[in-house]
This record gives structure tokens, sequence and C-alpha cells, in this order.
């Protein structure tokens, strides 16, 4: 299977090399970096990568959102005939080598697979304190709570696998969320299409490397989000469903 995985960058100098090395060793895949207007030395560094002719980039100018960043790289890749679409952090915040590990679930019969942090009641995430931990926590139970994802244990994960025919039936220019939202809100797609959904256990290190791109906006944008869905639910039935 041709796979394509996908990484935003936004000044991940620190931390680009090395995980592009390591997922060129995880598995046969491309690699496709978006990066939005990084200062740092992200960009000549993946450029040193274009020689093995499996490391792209997609450059943009402003920092346009990790939404749009992955639907940029989800549009490239369709049109490149890649057939499995990886969404991965570029902070080391992931572990390449689970890669082989989503092929695996997604050959079991999945469209869709997402790397879990709290499978059956584990908590699978090195480095982080108390604080941010209950800050992730909530953001799930407050998701699970209002929407119908009850049964996933991480609706938040950045660590997912997408089948290409994911695209033929979710409209991805119709999402409208850019920041962590955007997991959330094509967790829902997915789950509304009756898409099937696996999830598998992966462990998440915070970033030692870099800053983290949080801000207020991405917050309040998930919180938000439920109330957007429920709308939506009520008045537009399945208006984001592609036509057949
Ligand atoms: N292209 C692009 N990438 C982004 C943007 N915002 C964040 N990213 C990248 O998306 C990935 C996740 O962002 P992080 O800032 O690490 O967010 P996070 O992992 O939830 O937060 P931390 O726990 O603080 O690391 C990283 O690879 C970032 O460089 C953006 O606007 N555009
Ligand atoms: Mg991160």
């Amino acid at each position: 299977m041709r796979i394509l995985v996908t990484l935003p960058t936004h000044n991940e100098g620190g931390n680009i090399e090395k995980i592009l090395d390591m997922t060129l060793n995880s598995a046969q895949c491309d690699i496709l970096v978006v990066d939005d207007n990084s200062i740092d030395s992200t960009r000549d560094q993946v450029r040193s990568f274009f020689s093995s002719k499996r490391v792209f980039m997609i450059e943009r100018e402003a920092k346009l959102g990790l939404g749009t960043a992955y639907i940029t790289g989800f549009k490239w890749g369709l049109m490149r005939g890649y057939e499995l679409f990886f969404e991965m952090d570029a902070d080391l915040s992931h572990d390449p080598n689970m890669i082989p590990h989503f092929v695996s679930e997604i050959n079991k019969g999945y469209d869709v697979v997402v790397g879990s942090r709290y499978m059956k009641g584990t908590i699978s995430v090195v480095g982080w304190d108390f604080r941010r931990l209950l800050l992730s926590k909530f953001a799930n139970f407050y998701i699970k709570s209002l929407t119908p994802l009850k049964r996933f244990t991480d609706v938040t994960s950045g660590f997912r696998c997408y089948r290409r025919e994911v695209f033929d039936v979710i409209a991805l220019d119709q999402i409208k969320s850019n920041g962590y939202a955007f997991q959330i809100e094509m967790l829902y797609r997915c789950y509304m299409a009756g898409l099937r959904i696996g999830e598998i256990p992966i462990i998440f290190y915070e970033r030692n490397g870099g800053s983290s791109k949080m801000d207020k906006r991405v917050v309040r944008e998930a919180m938000i989000l439920p109330f957007r869905l429920l709308y939506e639910r009520l008045f537009f039935k399945n208006i984001l469903k592609k036509p057949m």
C-alpha cells in the first residue's frame, strides 16, 4: 500500500531531522511536510532530505493552522494516488515506529485507526504534569459528553491513519475546524458517516524541543465545536456527507 505521512510544522527545527529519519526507517512510506512560515532551520533541514525522493514539502507563508495543513496534505496525496494517509505531530510526541501497527490494524478492516493514549483505562503519557493531564482528560470528557463519540477513548489524538476511501465520503472542503478541534470534527464526520473506526494504544511523549503552538483561540474553538455539531445534527442532517 502506498503510504503518505503528513507532518505539519511551524518552527520544528530542533525536531524535524530526527522525526524524518525515524519515519523513513519505520516503514515504506513517503512524507509530506506542510510547513507554515517557519523562521528557523526547519525548511532547510527538510530540503536536505529531498534527495531521498521520499520527502516532500509544501511551504505556506503564514501560520494557517493544523486543520488546513492536513487538508492540504491529504489533497496533495489524493492527487498522487496514495492509499493510506497518516497524521502525525512533528515534535516527537508520536513514535513513528508505531506506523506498522496502524497499518496492521487497518488491514483488519478499518477505514480509520486512531492512536489512543487512554485505552483500557490507562494513561500512556510521558512528561506531562498533572495540570496538562487534567486538561486533556477534561477535553475528552467534555467532548464525549456532548457528542455521539462516547465509545472512543481519545477523541483529540493527532496520531491517526485514514484509508483513501474515507475522503470519498468525507467532504474535506467543508471541515471548518482548524486547531485541535479539527481532530474531533474529523472523527465525528467519520463516525456519522458509518465508517469503521479502530483504536490502538500509543504512548505520547511531551515535546522536548521547540515550543507549543497551543493558544486560547484553539481551545475556544474546541469548546464551541460540540454545540456547532449539535446545531447541525438538529437542523441539517448529513449536510457534510459528500453526495453519492
Ligand atoms: N503547518 C502547521 N503546523 C502546525 C501549526 N500549529 C501547530 N503545528 C504543528 O502541529 C504539531 C502539533 O502542534 P503542537 O504545538 O506540538 O501541539 P500539541 O502537541 O498539542 O501541544 P504540546 O503538547 O505543547 O506539544 C507540531 O508538529 C506543530 O509544529 C500550524 O498552524 N501550521
Ligand atoms: Mg506537541
